[in-house]
């Protein structure tokens, strides 16, 4: 069976962020800023996910996510219960979920969702299992135009 690279490798323009899962927003905000120099960008509520989260941003355009739990359901309250405050998930950026979505299909990985959610900052996004992918939850990210 092909890798998930070969499979959406020419959908993929990079890393767009690291998401860590937190206990304490306001904190891990503040934590972020002070130890890093890094720069508030956006915060939000994603209801439909069951937390609030916060995107910091470095000179270089680099980001990360920071994500805290609104709801015990939500994937991030599992997450934080089963492993505690730390990386939840790698953002790969593609430029179509759909058809990266239909790619992984094609080589028997199915995405966590069977269509695309809203992420932050306008964005769509769906999943890869990490059973798929050596123990690393991935993000599939597609900024809508
Ligand atoms: N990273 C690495 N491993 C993880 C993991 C993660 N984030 N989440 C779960 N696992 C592991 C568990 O530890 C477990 O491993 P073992 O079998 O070795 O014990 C295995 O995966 C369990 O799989 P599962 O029963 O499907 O686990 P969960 O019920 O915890 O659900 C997942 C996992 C990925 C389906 C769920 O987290 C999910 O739906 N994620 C997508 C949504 C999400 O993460 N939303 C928050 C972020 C939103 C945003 O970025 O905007």
């Amino acid at each position: 069976m092909p890798t998930p690279q070969e499979v959406i490798g020419d959908l993929i323009i990079g890393i767009d962020h690291i998401g860590l899962a937190v206990q304490d927003l306001d904190g891990a905000i503040e934590k972020w800023q002070n130890l890093f120099g890094a720069r508030l960008h956006s915060r939000e509520i994603n209801s439909e996910q069951g937390i609030e989260e916060a995107m910091l941003h470095f000179s270089d355009g680099s980001q990360v996510q920071l994500l805290a739990s609104i709801d015990s359901q939500s994937a991030i309250s599992k997450f934080l219960t089963k492993h505690g405050e730390g990386v939840q998930q790698l953002a790969l950026e593609v430029t179509s979920i759909a058809q990266a979505m239909q790619q992984l299909e094609k080589a028997q990985i199915s995405s966590v969702y069977p269509a695309q959610k809203k992420g932050a900052n306008g964005t769509w996004i769906n999943f890869i299992h990490p059973k798929y992918t050596g123990g690393v939850l991935i993000e599939l990210v597609e900024y809508s135009a």
